[in-house]
């Protein structure tokens, strides 16, 4: 970056500093995972209420994959490992994935 103040002309670089990205959080359908336990993770984990839940579930559903939510690289990567760890927990084969946004 150059800037002109006068008589003195400075020549500043500009560190290489990128925002933080964003990621979607993806949910996978399956043939397994029970519709009920999927509206529970969107409530529980993406604080939707039963109505977006259901809409989320549905979609994915139908398409095969829906976003949940689109956060910071580590609120994302907390949402996914939460998602697998009660997926689990349950015996359900639910799978959560990121992408950046
Ligand atoms: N396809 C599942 C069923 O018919 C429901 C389901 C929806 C599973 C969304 C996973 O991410 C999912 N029981």
């Amino acid at each position: 970056m150059s800037s002109q103040q006068g008589d003195t002309h400075t020549v500043e670089k500009k560190a290489a500093i990128k925002p933080p990205g964003l990621y979607k959080v993806l949910l996978l359908n399956d043939d397994y995972t029970p519709m009920e336990f999927v509206v529970l993770i969107l409530k529980k984990f993406f604080s939707m209420t039963s109505e977006q839940a259901t809409q989320v579930m549905l979609k994915v559903h139908r398409d095969g994959v829906g976003v949940c939510g689109v956060f910071a690289k580590d609120v994302a990567t907390t949402k996914v490992e939460l998602v697998a760890g009660f997926s689990r927990q349950n015996q359900h084969p639910l799978q959560c994935t990121m992408e950046e946004a």
